[in-house]
Formats: C-alpha cells, structure tokens, sequence
C-alpha cells in the first residue's frame, strides 16, 4: 500500500479506538491526527457524517469504524483479524455487530444529551436508559462466549481480533458508565488477556497525544 493513512480520531472516541487496535494488530504505519487540531468546519467538510472516526487514503476518506475495519481487512489481509472457518467469522461479526450497531449507538453521547434536551430526562433517567441498554448487550456477549463449543483465549480465537477490538473500548465505556460487570466473568477474561497486548495498550484513550496532560506530542 503506497497511499498515507490519516486516522481523523480524538482520544475519547472509543469507534477510533477499534480502527487503532486494529492498525496496531496489523501493523500497519499511520497517522493520528486528532480532530481538535484542525481548524473548525474542516472535518465536518471531510467527513459529512461529522462522526468520529474517518480514516484518510491519500485525501479519500472512508467514515464509519466498521466500513473501515473492512478496508483495512481487505487491503492489509495478514495477519487476518477474523477467524478462518466461516462460521466462527461470521460469528465474531455478529458478537462485534451486537456491541457497533445495538449497544455503541444508542448510548454514545450525542444520544444521551438529546435525551436531556428534548425529552428533560435527569441525569438518573439517562443512566437507566444507558445501563439497561448495555447490560441487555453484556448479558448477550456473556452468554454468546459461555456457549463457544471450544475455549478461546480471546473470544473466537487463540488470536485477539475482530470481536476483541470491539469489545475492550466497550467494556471501558460500560464501567465509566455506571454497570457493574462482575456478572461477565468471561468478558473479562478476554479483556484481562487484551488490555496486556501492546496493540491494545498503544490504542487506550490515554496513550493519544491529545489525551489531556498528555506529553506524548
Ligand atoms: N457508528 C460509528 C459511531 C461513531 C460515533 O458515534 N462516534 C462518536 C464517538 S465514539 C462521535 O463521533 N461523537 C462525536 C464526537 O466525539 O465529537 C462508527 O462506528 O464509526
């Protein structure tokens, strides 16, 4: 790949924080740029969809964690960040599409203010509804990894990939959000065996240089 890769991302932007395990597992060179740095309205111009993360090919941009988790699969295969056999790929989408589409999105933040803007939820009323929508997907992905036929170190592999890098941001975010996850014993085996890993460190909110108090640049 010749293209430079820009990643249009800020240090508490957990989607962002999926594409950087994902490069940091693939090994791939890039650049974080973070949004702050930019003069105000450019990356609304870049990226329409004005959501966190974009990833920039060379001046084109790519929005949406998922559509660009699957560039990089299709452009950098190796090493893979799926399983090999097709049912258990399909599966880690699935387990990583629970906590994308079903949990990430209705509890993000734009989500909980226009809760307190236009529907005068208080601050106890938005805590019900982000923790009564997490724990509905934690049990999910508890229960999805207690059923595996085959005990992974990760959870669908003896390699962190696809549904790790979904599921540490998540897990982070749920405990910052008020869920106890003492029920999830499985979860956090797997993130116990991640948050160890390098790529995974490399990718946490306080390792980017816009994190605050950062000195790393
Ligand atoms: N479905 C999107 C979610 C993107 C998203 O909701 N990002 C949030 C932060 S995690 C965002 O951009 N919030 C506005 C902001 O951080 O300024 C994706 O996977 O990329």
């Amino acid at each position: 790949m010749s293209a430079s890769i820009r990643l249009l991302s800020r240090w508490k932007n957990s989607a962002g924080e999926r594409v950087r395990i994902a490069l940091n597992l693939k090994d791939i060179p890039y650049t974080y740029v973070p949004v702050g740095s930019l003069p105000p309205g450019t990356y609304r111009r870049l990226n329409p969809q004005g959501l966190l993360p974009a990833l920039d090919i060379g001046g084109r941009i790519i929005p949406q964690s998922s559509a660009i988790l699957a560039y990089l699969e299709e452009t950098y295969p190796f090493p893979s960040l799926l399983p090999a056999d097709p049912v258990l790929r399909a599966q880690a989408r699935g387990f990583a599409g629970l906590i994308a589409s079903e949990m990430h999105s209705i509890t993000v933040q734009r989500v909980r203010r226009f809760l307190q803007s236009d529907f005068d939820l208080d601050d106890t009323q938005v805590q019900h509804w982000v923790v009564h929508w997490l724990k509905l997907g934690l049990d999910g992905l508890e229960e999805t990894l207690q059923a595996r036929n085959e005990r992974f170190t990760f959870c669908f592999g003896e390699e962190p990939g696809w549904a790790d890098l979904h599921l540490i941001p998540q897990l982070a975010n749920a405990r910052r959000l008020g869920c106890d996850l003492s029920a999830y014993p499985q979860l956090l085996a797997v993130e116990e065996k991640c948050v160890g890993l390098e790529a995974f460190r490399r990718a946490r909110p306080e390792a980017q240089p816009d994190f605050p108090g950062s000195d790393a640049g």
